[in-house]
């Protein structure tokens, strides 16, 4: 009797199917297939943690493709080839033109109005800042200009801050650049570059700040001016991650991890600084994508390199100190040079230009924040400065900006 029952049961299944779902067919998301309501509507075949229904796939017309790349939304990373993922844009609408940020590659509207916060940690003359990833926090440059005793401290999510390195006596403004995950360049992740005050020389700092090498490249040939300037580490891979430096006699040098340094410019006479390689979207910037940018803020002017070194120039009325592009996910601070403070706003705050250029003026009129979103209409290139929310606190003079998942006492870290 019971192997019976057994028997017929294999039978009844394989005629009638078992379970409480009939078998669907999943299917390749290139071509239109059945939707089956409150089932296929959950599936999320490129994992972004959006619906495949809500990406389009079961759309009348067929899959929705918005960039029309090929591949449809419900299995293309980034929908709107704007350069950030779906994973970080999701169906919120920051911009608020009611298009959601994943299928939306431009921000409308106006620049975004910020909150600047006053740090409440104090620094001794601070000068440079960028991210240090393998401890999740903000390193800076401060006791300008002596560099003594130290040179670079990290500060903590609590406001602590310590030394980085007991690497100390760099003269000038010292200027930060970090290796962030993932570089393709042989670089590790937390390692850092800065100038030392000799003309053409460049230092390198261990990830955990334990060994520096003093110098680490002397650039060939004389005059090749001090890396304040900026120094930069390619995150797009278009430049094989290898490190960029603009040095105040104007020239752009590509380095590679094991050392091997080329000059790709000499703008003679012009002292380049904020440094920044833009991804190669041109929906996005324009005449900019894929370029390596860099300010002149005496000739009033942003470079924009290719690899070769050839460049064009543009006039966007803003003399431009630092440049970004913004994250998503990533909180603002900026060395507000006059009160030796740091100024944050929250990775919110930004929201709305997530994405875009972001430009940092040095000097700031009274009541203005300085900051401003470079954005291309498919046609020109304008800078707009942010605007400041009421409660704001005020910028004094900038230097470097940083954006960064990391926290400081008023802004909270990113979870
Ligand atoms: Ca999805
Ligand atoms: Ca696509
Ligand atoms: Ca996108
Ligand atoms: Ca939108």
């Amino acid at each position: 009797m019971r192997v019976r029952q057994l028997a017929w049961s294999a039978f009844a299944c394989a005629a009638l199917g078992c379970g409480t779902k009939a078998p669907t067919t999943v299917g390749d998301a290139t071509t239109a297939d059945a939707f089956v309501p409150g089932i296929d509507a959950y599936e999320d075949s490129d994992g972004d943690g959006i619906s495949d229904g809500t990406e389009g796939r079961y759309d009348p017309g067929g899959p929705r493709d918005t960039d029309g790349d090929g591949a449809p939304d419900a299995k293309d990373p980034d929908s709107d080839n704007d350069g950030v993922t779906d994973l970080d844009e999701g169906v919120a609408d920051w911009d608020g033109d009611g298009v959601p940020n994943y299928v939306d590659p431009f921000n409308d509207g106006p620049p975004p109005a910020i909150q600047l916060v006053a740090i409440s940690t104090t620094f001794n003359s601070p000068i440079g800042i960028d991210y240090h990833s393998p401890t999740n926090s903000v390193v800076m440059s401060v006791n300008y200009p002596s560099g003594a005793p130290s040179n670079l401290e990290r500060i903590e999510a609590n406001g602590d801050h310590q030394p980085f390195s007991t690497f100390g006596g760099l003269t000038d403004e010292v200027k930060i650049a970090t290796v962030r995950p993932g570089n393709m360049g042989g670089f590790t992740p937390g390692e850092l570059f800065v100038g030392n005050g000799v003309d053409g020389q460049i230092v390198r700092v261990s990830a955990d700040g334990s060994t520096f090498q003093n110098p680490w490249v002397d650039l060939t040939g004389d005059n090749n001016g001090l890396m304040r300037g900026s120094l930069y580490v390619d995150r797009t891979g278009l430049y094989g991650g290898d490190l960029f430096v603009v040095t105040t006699t104007g020239q752009l040098w590509r380095i590679t991890s094991a050392g091997a340094a080329t000059k790709l410019a000499d703008v003679t006479g012009v002292h380049l600084e904020g440094l920044f390689i833009v991804p190669n979207v041109p929906v996005r910037y324009g005449p900019l994508a894929g370029k390596i940018l860099a300010g002149a803020e005496a000739q009033h002017l942003l470079y924009a390199f290719d690899a070769t070194g050839a460049y064009q120039t543009y006039a966007v009325g803003v003399d431009i100190e630092d440049i970004e592009v913004v994250p998503a996910h990533e909180n603002f601070f900026g060395v507000n040079f006059g009160s030796s403070r740091l100024l944050g706003a929250t990775a919110e705050d930004f929201q709305p230009m997530v994405g875009d250029v972001l430009l940092t003026q040095e000097v700031v009129a009274t009541g203005a924040v300085g900051l401003y979103r470079l954005q291309w209409d498919g046609t020109a290139l304008s800078a707009q400065e942010l605007t400041l929310k009421p409660d704001s606190a005020t910028v004094a003079q900038w230097e470097h900006t940083t954006l960064a998942p990391a926290g400081i006492v008023e802004i909270p870290p990113i979870n």
